[in-house]
């Protein structure tokens, strides 16, 4: 069998590791950028640090006693990819500056083409593309007339000055929240425009001492208590049943913990209404931060909570009719999350085009499989799992589950397989019947929701992804062909 995993990011080089561990050598690894690291290596902003405890934002088979806090900083993580890619020999197999631009199933194989018009064929694909790398840029008036410094927080303009300037940060996601945190003591005004405040969840994010550091790497035990943090896995089971079951004890405890917090880190009583949010704690993604409501009272920074609705030469035209001046505007306003591998053109077998099938919205059998895209498999595909964990476990978990569906074929089994029209349908009614149970249906806007408000997510606890990941029911499986016949 020849496979090609496209996106050299967290998930393909995950894929491609556990392929070469099953002996396949005839595999090809097509990475649009420069280099391997998808999310990690486009994103540079100051202040950039992965929500996710470091120990558990690792591969399970790849331990990294070399963390320097107990949150990853952003270029740690990318170091630590690039490390991984070093030790599993993976630039041999991956083709870098390549983007396939399209993937068409024909005569039982997948044709792929990329943007440089090189060819290629392949039994099986796993499209590993990521979710947030779609920039989204607001519709702002006059958003193009800005003589200063303007560009989006995961296309960071290194060569703008940052100290003493006059900095503008639009938007209240984690992007935003770290950059006013990382900014407030750098900028000489910082103004942060909030559409829409955000709870925040207190975080402990320290520095491991030298004895913490010796420790994990003279002891693997350590590092593997770590990474199966007994406490943190009960605090993230706690969680995904607060976020499935919004009346829970769980979800009041949440909530419980971010108004105190509010209460006690904001002294001011007009800024802490002023940024209260007016929808339930973890409706949007939670944000966890140890310093934004430090900063954002420092005398240097300002907190608008208004759309912004006008941009100028010179700056930004406020909801009072004032025009406060800016050097530097940074639009932290997030990405398109529902694009997926698209803008590849997919088209499966009989001709079905995934744009059509996808025109309503992604979807995808327990987001790895879709009817009519045989041995076509997506890691952290649509509607998975997301929340406030390791999307890398999430992974690996998918992995586990598209091995068993690739033995099928490596076997001989069969030719072709994919989920059935049946599974897809009832999979997807019972989906979205139970997401729109969940908190984050709860009254607010997110990118966690669909174009119908109904969030595009695993409604179910973390518990039973990882029950739903343990083997396949090939009945829900259309499997077509016997692979002895190949021609
Ligand atoms: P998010 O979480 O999608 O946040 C985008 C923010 O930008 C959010 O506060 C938006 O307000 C705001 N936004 C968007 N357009 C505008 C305009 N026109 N004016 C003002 N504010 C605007 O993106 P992030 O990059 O922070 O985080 C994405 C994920 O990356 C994060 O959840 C982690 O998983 C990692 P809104 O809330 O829509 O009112």
């Amino acid at each position: 069998m020849r496979y090609a995993i496209i996106g050299a990011g967290m998930a393909g080089m995950l894929a491609a590791i556990k392929l070469l561990e099953r002996g396949c050598r005839d595999l090809i690894v097509y990475e649009k950028g420069h280099t391997i690291g998808g999310t990690w290596r486009e994103n540079t902003y100051p202040g950039l640090t992965c929500d996710v405890p470091s120990h558990s934002y690792t591969y399970s088979f790849e331990l990294n006693p070399d963390w320097t806090r107990t949150q990853p900083p952003g270029h740690e993580v990318q170091a630590y990819f690039e490390a991984v890619k070093e030790k599993y020999g993976l630039e041999e197999w991956i083709t870098f500056n390549e983007e396939v631009v399209s993937c068409v199933y024909q005569h039982g194989r997948w044709q792929l083409k990329t943007a440089s018009g090189r060819q290629d064929s392949a039994d099986a694909v796993i499209a590993a593309t990521g979710v947030l790398h779609h920039p989204r840029y607001p519709d702002i008036s006059g958003i193009d007339a800005f003589q200063g410094a303007i560009f989006h927080s995961a296309e960071w303009d290194h060569s703008t000055p940052l100290d003493g300037q006059r900095i503008a940060i639009i938007g209240t996601g984690s992007t935003g929240v770290q950059l006013v945190s990382a900014l407030s003591t750098r900028a000489s005004v910082l103004t942060h425009f909030q559409r829409s405040p955000q709870w925040i969840m207190p975080v402990e994010d320290r520095a491991y001492t030298t004895h913490e550091l010796a420790r994990f790497k003279n002891n693997p035990d350590v590092l593997q208590s770590l990474h199966y943090d007994e406490e943190l896995e009960s605090n993230i089971e706690r969680y995904t049943a607060a976020i499935t079951n919004p009346d829970s004890e769980a979800m009041q405890e949440i909530e419980t913990i971010v108004a105190d917090f509010l209460a006690m880190a904001v002294t001011d009583a007009d800024l802490r209404e002023k940024i209260r949010p007016d929808y339930r704690a973890a409706c949007k993604r939670l944000i966890y931060s140890p310093n934004f409501y430090q900063a954002i009272q420092r005398d240097n920074v300002e907190v608008l909570v208004e759309n912004v609705t006008r941009i100028e030469a010179k700056g930004i035209r406020g909801a009072d009719g004032r025009l406060r001046e800016f050097d530097v505007i940074v639009l932290a306003t997030g990405y398109k999350p529902h694009e997926f591998m698209r803008p590849m053109n997919i088209v499966g077998s009989n001709g079905t085009i995934l744009n059509n099938v996808w025109r309503d919205k992604p979807v995808a059998y327990l987001s790895i499989s879709i009817p009519d895209f045989p041995n076509f498999f997506m890691l952290n595909g649509p509607n998975g799992p997301v929340g406030n964990f390791s999307l890398i476990e999430i992974a690996e978990c998918q992995w586990a589950y598209i091995e068993q569906l690739l033995a099928e074929l490596e076997t001989g089994k069969c030719q072709e397989i994919s989920a059935t029209q049946q599974a897809m349908a009832e999979y997807e009614h019972a989906r979205v019947e139970q997401a729109k149970k969940t908190i984050f249906a709860s009254g607010c806007s997110s990118w966690y929701l669909d174009s119908k408000g109904v969030p595009a997510t695993w409604p179910w606890t973390r518990r039973d992804f990882k029950a739903a990941m343990q083997k396949p029911d090939l009945t829900h499986f259309l499997t077509v062909g016997n692979a002895m016949n190949r021609p």
